[in-house]
């Protein structure tokens, strides 16, 4: 089944200069991008985004960090993309939880900056794509 799903390239990977790393793990995956977009958030975007986190100590310094700087906000299309981009980003911890292979486990060390997102489910997709892209 084609789906959508909402990655970022946060601000660590446009400043380290990984952006096409990403794109080009998507694309020889097979999965295509539908939009693409180059942006600094406000504060309340952030929010949003992360608001499932709103009651974690690390809250205040996520949303400082995906404001810090321009990031690159894509909507990846295809076949089961959803589980497929999480898959290629590996897990949250880019040392404990991402293996070697992923972008996670290939481009970071800490959980802060550990370089994407992607959606984790279809409903958060669909949440997100609308906070992002204004559609799904
Ligand atoms: P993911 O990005 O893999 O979906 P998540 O939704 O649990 O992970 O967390 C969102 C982001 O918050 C994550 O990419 C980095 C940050 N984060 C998560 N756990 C953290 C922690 N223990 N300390 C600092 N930042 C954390
Ligand atoms: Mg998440």
């Amino acid at each position: 089944m084609t789906e959508r799903t909402l990655v970022l390239v946060k601000p660590d990977g446009v400043k380290r200069g990984l952006v096409g790393e990403v794109i080009s793990r998507i694309e020889r995956k097979g999965l295509s991008l539908a939009a693409m977009d180059l942006r600094t958030v406000e504060r309340s975007v952030a929010e949003e985004h992360y608001a499932e986190h709103k009651d974690k100590p690390f809250f205040g310094e996520l949303v400082d960090f995906i404001t810090s700087g321009p990031l690159v906000a894509m909507t990846v299309e295809g076949p089961r993309a959803i589980s497929a981009f999480r898959q290629l980003a590996g897990g949250t911890d880019p040392v404990e939880k991402a293996t070697p292979g992923t972008l996670r486990g290939d481009y970071a060390l800490e959980v802060q900056f550990n370089l994407v997102h992607g959606s984790d489910s279809p409903e958060s997709a669909e949440r997100e794509l609308k906070l992002w892209f204004g559609s799904l």
